[in-house]
Parts: C-alpha cells; sequence; structure tokens
C-alpha cells in the first residue's frame, strides 16, 4: 500500500498554518473566470453591491457582489468530504474536485453520496491490497473508495437485512460501467463463499460472475463519439448472499438494447463490439467453414468497415470472450451458435432487392448472401426468398400471398437483423443467468448494482436517445428524492424542525412531458396513439405534439427548422430530437413467415433462439396475440422502467455519482461545466437545510473560549451547554437548530465561528508571547 498510497491519502500540508493566515488577512474569495470558470481573488474594497477585488497577477476587477462566492479556509483544501465545507458554493466545489482529481484523487464524498471524476488512466487504487485494506472499515476510516461505499453498503444489508442498491449515475463516458465492474470485483473477493482459509482468490460462481461482464460487454457495448466502451443497454446486477454474507447467486436484468446499431452507426461510430472481434479474430475453419466471414469492406452493416478502438487488439479482444464463455460454461456448440447469428446478422445487410422491370414488385436477382445466411441459419433459401418477397398475409379472414416492393423487403431485411440480434442477447443474458443462478441455499437479502447508458446529446439524437434520457431523468429524480428523504430522516432522528422542498419534483415536468399517458398525452402515449392512425407519418407526430405541448416548459419547437426536429429540455440539457422512423421504431413490425422458418430451422441453437415469437424486452419476451393487445416499444420500456424504479425504492439506495472531468476522451484537466453539473443538485438539497453539523461536545471544546461566560463551572449536559453558548454568541434563531446529539448549522455558520475563534487565539497568544517576554 506504501507505493500506492499517494493515490488514495491526502498527504500532509505542513503550509496551512500559514495559508491560514493569509486566507483570513487577504479575504480571498472566488469570482468568474471564462478560462478557468473561477479564480481566486482578495478583496480589497467592499461598497454597496460592488466589490473590488486583486487578482494573483496583480490585476484589480471591480465585480458584482452576487458573482462572488466566498473561499474556503485553507484547512479545508482536498477535503475528503465536501459536506464539511464551510462555504458549499459552485466554485469551492469545483475547486476541492480539481484540487484532488491533480493530486489524482479521484474519489470524493459530497456528504450523502460519493462523486468520482473519471481518471481516463489506470490508478493502482485495485489492487488486492487495497481490497484488504477496506474491508470492514468504517467510511470516515479509510479514504474515499467505491469499495468503501460498497462494503458499507454490504454491512448495512447484513446488520439491517435491508436490501441495498448502488446506482451510478453520469453522463455517458463518466465511468458508470468501470464503477460497477470495482463493485463486484470488491464483493467477489470479500463476501467469497469458496475462500479456502487464507486464500483471498474468488471461487467459481465469483470467477464465473467476474466473467460475465466481458460477454454482455462484447454484444451489448460498442464505440461512440462519447466514450469507446459505451454500453448501449442498462443492466441491473443483483447479487444474491444468504445470512452469513456469502455469495450464493446472481442474476442480471438488462434494458432496453440499442439494436438499430447492428445495422447503422454514426460516423467514426461502431457496432457492437463482436463484430470487429469476430471479423478480425476467428481464423482457420472456424472463419472459413463455420461462419462463412468475409472481410470487413464486404460488409454494408459496417458502415464504415474495421474502425479501430486505440489501445486495443480486437482479434485479441475475440480469444478474450471465447475464454470468458468458457469460463461461463459455454459448450462449444452454443458458441458456435452464437456467432453464427452475428456472422448471420452481418450477412442480412448484403441481401439485395431490386425493382422489377414491369411491377412495383422486389425481386433478388443475386442470392449469394441469402445462400450464406440461410446456411448459417439452418433454413431452405427457397423458402427464405419466398418469405421475404412474397409473404403470406392475413387480410380479413383470408390469407394472401402478398408481393412486396423492394422499400418493404428492405424494410423487412433490416427489421429481422435487429430482432435477431437482440434475440441472440436476450439468450446470452438468459444463459448467463443460468449459470450465475446457483441457488441451492436459500438467499436471504440481494445487493443490487445499476448501471444504465448515461444521459447523452448526439448531433442526431432519435428514439432511443429518449428512451436512454428519459431513464436518466428517473434515474435523477430518485437521486434527488433520497438525497432529501435521507435528510428527513436525520432531522427526524435529531428531532429538530424542517421545512425542506422536494427536488425530486423539479423533474417531474420534464418525466410527465415524456411517459404521462393522458390529459394531455405525453410524447410517449402521442406516439402510440399516432402508430393506430392508418394515414399518420412522422411528421404528423410531432404536429400533434406541438399542438399538445406549445405551452409545457420542458417542450420547444425550434423555428425554421426541421418539420421532424423538436426539443425536450432535459434536466440535464436541451435535446433537439429528430422523429424521423419513430412510428415504425415504435411498432417494430417483424415479418412473422421468416420468423416462423426461423422457429423451425434444422439447428437446435436457432429453433431455441426463436421459440417464443413475440417482442422480446429486456429478458421477457411479449406475446402480443397474448391478450390480443399490441404494445409499443415505448410502453414496455416505460413498464419495465416503472419495474425497476420499484424494486430500487425497496432498497437502501448508495448513490455513485459519476464526473467526466471534459470532453476530450484522454485529457487530464478539470473543465467546470461538465464536472459540478449534478453535484451541484445533491449540495443544493444540502444547502436547504443545516449542511454543517458538529456533536455537542466538539462544539463545546472547539468554541468554549467564545462564550466562555456562558457556561457555569462544573459538570453541564453537553445539550445544555450548547444551547447556553449559542445565546451567549447571540446567533440568530434560523442560523441554527439543537438536535439530539448535535448541533447543526446553515452553510457559513461555523466558518464564522471559527474565524472568531482563529482571532481569539491570536489575540490570546501575543499577549501570552508578550508576557512571557515580559518575565525574560
Ligand atoms: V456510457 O453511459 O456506458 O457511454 P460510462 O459507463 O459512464 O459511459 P465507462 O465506465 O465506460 O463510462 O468509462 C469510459 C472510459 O473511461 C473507460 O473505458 C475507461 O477507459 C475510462 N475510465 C472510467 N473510469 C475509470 C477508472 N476508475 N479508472 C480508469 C476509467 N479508467
Ligand atoms: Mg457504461
Amino acid at each position: 500500500i506504501v507505493d500506492d498510497a499517494k493515490f488514495l491519502f491526502l498527504e500532509n500540508d505542513f503550509s496551512s498554518s500559514v495559508a491560514q493566515a493569509d486566507w483570513s488577512a487577504k479575504k480571498m474569495v472566488w469570482i468568474p473566470s471564462e478560462r478557468e470558470g473561477f479564480e481566486a481573488a482578495s478583496v480589497t474594497k467592499e461598497t454597496g453591491d460592488e466589490v473590488l477585488v486583486e487578482l494573483s497577477n496583480g490585476q484589480k476587477l471591480e465585480v458584482n457582489k452576487e458573482d462572488v462566492q466566498k473561499m474556503n479556509p485553507p484547512k479545508f483544501n482536498k477535503v475528503e468530504d465536501m459536506a464539511a465545507l464551510t462555504f458549499l458554493n459552485e466554485a469551492s466545489v469545483l475547486h476541492n474536485l480539481k484540487e484532488r482529481y491533480y493530486s489524482s484523487l479521484i474519489y470524493t464524498y459530497s456528504g450523502l453520496f460519493c462523486v468520482v471524476v473519471n481518471p481516463y488512466k489506470m490508478l493502482p487504487i485495485y489492487s488486492e491490497k487495497v481490497v484488504e485494506m477496506y474491508k470492514g472499515k468504517k467510511r470516515h476510516e479509510v479514504p474515499p473508495h467505491i469499495y468503501s461505499i460498497t462494503d458499507n453498503a454490504y454491512r448495512n444489508m447484513m446488520q439491517d437485512r435491508e436490501d441495498q442498491s448502488i446506482l451510478c449515475t453520469g453522463e455517458s463516458g463518466a465511468g458508470k460501467t468501470e464503477n460497477t465492474k470495482k463493485v463486484i470485483q470488491y464483493l467477489a473477493v470479500v463476501a467469497s463463499s469458496h475462500k479456502v482459509k487464507k486464500d483471498s482468490s474468488p471461487g467459481e460462481l465469483e470467477k464465473q460472475l467476474l466473467q460475465a461482464n466481458p460477454i454482455l460487454e462484447a454484444f451489448g457495448n460498442a464505440k461512440t463519439s462519447k466514450n469507446d466502451n459505451s454500453s448501449r443497454f442498462g443492466k441491473f446486477i443483483k447479487l444474491n448472499f444468504d445470512v452469513t454474507g456469502y455469495i450464493v447467486g446472481a442474476n442480471i436484468d438488462t434494458y432496453l438494447l440499442e439494436k438499430s446499431r447492428c445495422i447503422r452507426q454514426a460516423a467514426v461510430e461502431r457496432a457492437f463490439h463482436i463484430f470487429y472481434y469476430m471479423v478480425a479474430g476467428a481464423k482457420d475453419s472456424l472463419r472459413g467453414s463455420e461462419l462463412l466471414l468475409e472481410d470487413f469492406s464486404c460488409y454494408r452493416f459496417l458502415m464504415s468497415g474495421h474502425v479501430e478502438i486505440p489501445g486495443q487488439e480486437d482479434d485479441q479482444m475475440f480469444e478474450e470472450t471465447l475464454e470468458a464463455m468458457e469460463i461461463m460454461g459455454f459448450t462449444q456448440e452454443e458458441r458456435t451458435g452464437m456467432l453464427k447469428v452475428v456472422s448471420t446478422v452481418l450477412q442480412l445487410g448484403n441481401v439485395k432487392f431490386e425493382k422489377e422491370r414491369n411491377s412495383e414488385q422486389a425481386s433478388m436477382p443475386d442470392d449469394t448472401a441469402a445462400q450464406k445466411l440461410c446456411h448459417l441459419q439452418g433454413i431452405n433459401v427457397t423458402d427464405f426468398s419466398r418469405a421475404v418477397l412474397t409473404p403470406r398475409i392475413k387480410v380479413g379472414r383470408e390469407v394472401v400471398q402478398k408481393a412486396q416492393t423492394k422499400q418493404q423487403a428492405d424494410f423487412a431485411i433490416e427489421a429481422l437483423a435487429k430482432a435477431m440480434y437482440e434475440r441472440l442477447f436476450r439468450w446470452i443474458l438468459a444463459r448467463v443467468n443460468k449459470t450465475l443462478d446457483k441457488s441451492k441455499r436459500q438467499s436471504s437479502s440481494f445487493l443490487g448494482i445499476l448501471d444504465i447508458a448515461g444521459f447523452e446529446i448526439f448531433e442526431d439524437n432519435s428514439f432511443e436517445q429518449l428512451c436512454i434520457n428519459y431513464t436518466n431523468e428517473r434515474l435523477q429524480q430518485l437521486f434527488n428524492h433520497t438525497m432529501f428523504t435521507l435528510e428527513q430522516e436525520e432531522y427526524q432522528r435529531e428531532g429538530i424542525e424542517w421545512t425542506f422542498i422536494d427536488f425530486g419534483l423539479d423533474l417531474q415536468p420534464c418525466i410527465e412531458l415524456i411517459e404521462r399517458p393522458n390529459n394531455p398525452p405525453g410524447i410517449l402515449a402521442l406516439l402510440d396513439e399516432e402508430c393506430l392512425f392508418p394515414k399518420a407519418t412522422d411528421v404528423s407526430f410531432v404536429e400533434k405534439l406541438l399542438s399538445t405541448h406549445t405551452t409545457h416548459v420542458k417542450f420547444s419547437k425550434p423555428k425554421h427548422q426541421d418539420k421532424l426536429i423538436f426539443t425536450v429540455l432535459h434536466y440535464a440539457g436541451k435535446v433537439d430530437y429528430n422523429s424521423d422512423s419513430w412510428l415504425t421504431k415504435n411498432m417494430d413490425p417483424l415479418n412473422d413467415n421468416v420468423t416462423g422458418l426461423l422457429s423451425n430451422s434444422s439447428s437446435p441453437f436457432i429453433q431455441d433462439l426463436w421459440r417464443e415469437l413475440g417482442r422480446v424486452v429486456g429478458l421477457e419476451t411479449i406475446n402480443k396475440s397474448k391478450k390480443g393487445m399490441f404494445r409499443t416499444v415505448g410502453q414496455l420500456h416505460k413498464e419495465s422502467l416503472g419495474r425497476l424504479m420499484t424494486t430500487l425504492n425497496n432498497t437502501q439506495p448508495n448513490f455513485i455519482r459519476c464526473i467526466i472531468p471534459n470532453h476530450e476522451k484522454r485529457v487530464p484537466a478539470l473543465h467546470s461545466e461538465s464536472a459540478v453539473h449534478g453535484v451541484l443538485e445533491g449540495i443544493r438539497i444540502c444547502r436547504q437545510g443545516f449542511p454543517n453539523r458538529i456533536l455537542f461536545q466538539e462544539f463545546r471544546q472547539r468554541y468554549e473560549l467564545l462564550a466562555a461566560k456562558a457556561i457555569p463551572k462544573g459538570f453541564m449536559d453537553g445539550k445544555q451547554a450548547c444551547a447556553l453558548m449559542v445565546t451567549h454568541l447571540d446567533l440568530d434563531p434560523n442560523l441554527f437548530r439543537i438536535g439530539q446529539s448535535k448541533m447543526f448549522f446553515r452553510t457559513g455558520v461555523l466558518a464564522q465561528l471559527e474565524e472568531e475563534r482563529d482571532l481569539k487565539i491570536t489575540v490570546v497568544t501575543i499577549a501570552f508571547q508578550a508576557h512571557s517576554r515580559g518575565h525574560l
């Protein structure tokens, strides 16, 4: 630990007493600065609303009082818990995170939650030694770390028998997935049931647990413009524990895979990793006779060919993925079966239709691609061509064969490719869960870890982004609401008065704009309505939105723009959505002639994949014929999100707020707007109340010299003494509350007392020195 200590522990700062005197003398503050966000300055004069300040380079400036933010005393430099700051303002929070970040201290607490800034490089803070260091330690005994959050959640679960959740939030690329992995890595060691005496290496279940992630990432992650390893699905990993605290099994739920990425990617982005791993890594007979693979440039669905990821070898990743599957217990047949599906999806992109000369009907002059994919899928190519070009369709009570146009056939193929990949993903998940669900022993409680696709704003934002951002909106609401509840609980415990606003309600208007079923219907409901109108188009959908929500505060329509664009004001920013193809994305129709063929494939693997016909959502297949009701993608997502929220509401949540330091990947600089975003939200809640707390005894010890005459000699109860002290100090009753065990203060009050104390001590010291000198 010694070598790595500087990445976790604060170094002793011996200069702090000098700095302290300097800070007091110079009246240091923060003023806004274009370059840095905020800049340190010293106040030279205050007149009414204007403040005259001097910058470190000697430059003098006049600024508005409202733009000035107080600087915390130097003893708070790089403080581990920002709730301790006497001045809780944006500038101080940013400064503290920045100072810590530049010293490679990436974890910082902010009262009830933990903040982590993405370091974009491997730090030696996740080793086995470090894991051991955090085992069983209370939060204040060790430096801030995801391990500490995890350990505490685990102990709470054991002690209170209450299910726990660890929720990673933050925008795309901020580090949610990385931190999720660390939580699992930690628990796999600390709660391993297979531990053989001193050996702390994980047992079989734990090994498999650790291998689940590379498999899911290979199939569900992709390079985007924000993140080279962006999660294109959400996941909730539930670890089940027995009464003695050992892991007895696990279960993973997923949310909304962005399947459209199989067939189309924006410039510089990639389809799911596995496509590249496979095409780059498969060799010999696997490549040739089994998977019928071709070169990157031959696949139309890989729009930009072999887009590489710096620092990553796709062929090597292929080996690692196969290895993970092996550890997971996937058989040879299963592994090849999976890859055949991936190869088929690529091959589907190469199927070409043409319009027949004398009719609108589509034909397939060259069936090379079709032959290959039918071979891979174990179906007959003539049947396949017929199912795509002239499917049997129900018209009223009759079934007729209907020739398709080129556009219809193209559409059917794309839909098939997406559905096939989604089924494969669901199959993998079910297979992984089968391995992880070892619960021969009774599980008593669980710890769930949520890792969703982060909030994102691209150049072009579609239905998928709306669903992702809506999910983030709900999670942020849970965060705000939880912070509010936890604060409130603490106040209740201490029996003090409070008047609090639930900031969770701030997010309600935007959430309602998206999910409200009626009066007026929100975006998803209106989209559903339009899907029922035969003549509706994406444009008519936007028109309907516009006429329903013109006055909604979270909705707007950019002027002079494309008819398909509308804007939603999310908590994390304004997003322009392009509603092109939303009607079909929401309906997600699939040619059941082809799926019927697949469910009768000669390959048992393929049969299994298509066993239940219907739509796949998360782990479930929703059979639309079941209740005769058609369910849209939007509806289903809303429901699965609702279920997730119910689960989370029944757990004790622990939040990890991931922060992206800047928007140029891998540059070690912390820029202001992106950094404080989100952190301030939690702090805003804190500031409403009495964020600075101090135990009676501590308060008395530290500040008794300011109110010495208030307390009579002899024993006095701590609470009583503190009450006398604040009366003597003549503090405004609105600035403090007296609880059962501690004093509560509004932000800034303790700083004031601290300053007075410093002054007093200086005076006493000078007097003492003078006194001593007099005696010499
Ligand atoms: V998204 O919403 O899925 O697009 P995430 O999950 O928030 O996003 P991710 O965890 O994938 O972001 O982090 C992005 C990249 O930052 C990783 O691939 C790492 O290269 C890097 N990163 C993030 N956290 C750490 C860390 N604690 N240590 C080292 C990190 N590198
Ligand atoms: Mg992720």
